[in-house]
C-alpha cells in the first residue's frame, strides 16, 4: 500500500492524479498546509523540504519501503513502477522529461507567484503583479503553440500532462481566459474528461 502525504493544490494533486491514473491502491494522510503540519519533525524525515506532496510505497525497490518527495521525483517513480504514461524509447522518454522539467521549473513556480501577488499578498504590489501575469501568459503562448501540434505535451498523454493539468486547472486564479488558447482549452477538456483526473482532483476528500 502507498501512503499519499498530500493537501488540496496542484502539485498534491499531480501525484493523486497519477495514483489513479496508474491505478496502484493508496491511503491519503492529509497534512494541513495551512495548519504547519508540513514542519512536523515526523513529516521533515520523509520530506525536508517542508512541503506537500510525499509518498511512502511499502513495496519499495528490493520490496522495502521507500519515500519520495518532490511532485515531479514522485511521478517518475510512479510511471517507473507500473511502466505507465512515461515511454522507454529514448526520444519519446526524453520528450516527455523535458516537458516534466518545464512544469517543474516553469509552470509550477510561475503560476504560484502569480497566485501569491494576485491573490494572497497582504499589499498590492502592481510590478510583482505583472511581472508574473506576463510569464504566466507567455508559457501559455509555449503550451498554446506546442498543442497546436501534438495532442499532448509530449505526444502522447504522459507525466507532463499529469504535471501541468492541475495547475492550469485554476486559471482563474492566475486571470488567463482559456479561450485565449485554444489549444490549450482543447487538451484541458480532453484530460479533464478522463475519470482518474476526476478522482484525483478530488484528493484530499473535503
Ligand atoms: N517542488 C515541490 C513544490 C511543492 C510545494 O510547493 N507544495 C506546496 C503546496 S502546492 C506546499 O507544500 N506549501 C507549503 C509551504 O510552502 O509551507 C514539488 O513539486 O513537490
Amino acid at each position: 500500500m502507498i501512503e499519499l502525504y498530500t493537501w488540496g493544490t496542484p502539485n498534491g494533486r499531480k501525484a493523486s492524479i497519477m495514483l489513479e491514473e496508474v491505478g496502484l491502491p493508496y491511503e491519503v494522510r492529509p497534512i494541513n498546509i495551512g495548519k504547519g503540519e508540513q514542519f512536523a519533525a515526523d513529516y521533515v524525515k520523509i520530506n525536508p523540504n517542508s512541503k506537500i506532496p510525499t509518498i511512502v510505497d511499502g513495496d519499495g525497490p528490493g520490496g522495502r519501503a521507500i519515500s519520495v518527495f518532490e511532485s515531479g521525483a514522485i511521478l517518475i517513480y510512479l510511471a517507473e513502477k507500473t511502466g505507465k504514461l512515461l515511454p522507454t524509447e529514448p526520444r519519446a522518454r526524453i520528450q516527455a522529461l523535458e516537458w516534466l522539467m518545464f512544469q517543474m521549473g516553469g509552470v509550477g513556480p510561475m503560476f504560484g507567484q502569480a497566485h501569491h501577488f494576485l491573490r494572497q499578498a497582504p499589499e498590492q504590489i502592481p510590478y510583482a503583479m505583472e511581472r508574473y501575469t506576463k510569464e504566466v501568459r507567455r508559457l501559455y503562448g509555449v503550451m498554446d503553440k506546442r498543442l497546436g501540434a501534438a495532442a499532448y505535451l509530449a505526444g502522447d498523454y504522459s507525466i507532463a500532462d499529469v504535471a501541468t493539468y492541475p495547475w492550469v486547472s485554476r486559471y482563474e486564479w492566475h486571470r488567463v481566459a482559456l479561450a485565449e488558447f485554444p489549444n490549450v482549452e482543447r487538451w484541458f477538456k480532453a484530460i479533464a474528461a478522463r475519470p482518474a483526473v476526476e478522482r484525483g482532483m478530488r484528493v484530499p476528500a473535503a
